[in-house]
């Protein structure tokens, strides 16, 4: 009888951390933002400059997938900066690392560093 309760313990231990994964990797951020009114902090990911329009105030990233957006793929894009300044950090050329929301229907690059 223990040891029976006890490999089903085991059991269900084992299973739910893999269910709690898979139900993230299906919702949506639509469905995630009804339910917090702070949206979750989305992962830094990696981005290369290729091209800087100050006067335009955006930048032109090759990026990994970003999933908070919906881009499964690697690709490259024009991007907002939500700060100007950091414009003057970037170059073209720099690695970086960052995280894009979209910020009143236009993808904008809402944190950013150089990467190490
Ligand atoms: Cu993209």
């Amino acid at each position: 009888m223990k040891t029976s309760i006890a490999s089903v313990s085991i059991a269900l231990a084992a299973f739910l951390p893999i269910s709690a994964m898979s139900a993230n990797d299906h919702s949506g951020h639509g469905a995630m933002a009804s339910h917090a009114s702070a949206p979750a902090p989305a992962k830094m990911v990696d981005g290369q400059v290729k091209k800087i329009d100050k006067a335009a105030g955006k930048v032109t990233l090759s990026h990994g997938p970003l999933a908070n957006l919906g881009m499964d793929m690697p690709m490259t894009m024009v991007f907002r900066v939500k700060d100007a300044a950091w414009l003057e950090q970037m170059k073209e050329g720099d690695k970086i690392r960052f995280v894009a929301d979209n910020v009143n229907g236009a993808i904008t690059v809402v944190q950013f560093e150089q990467a190490k």
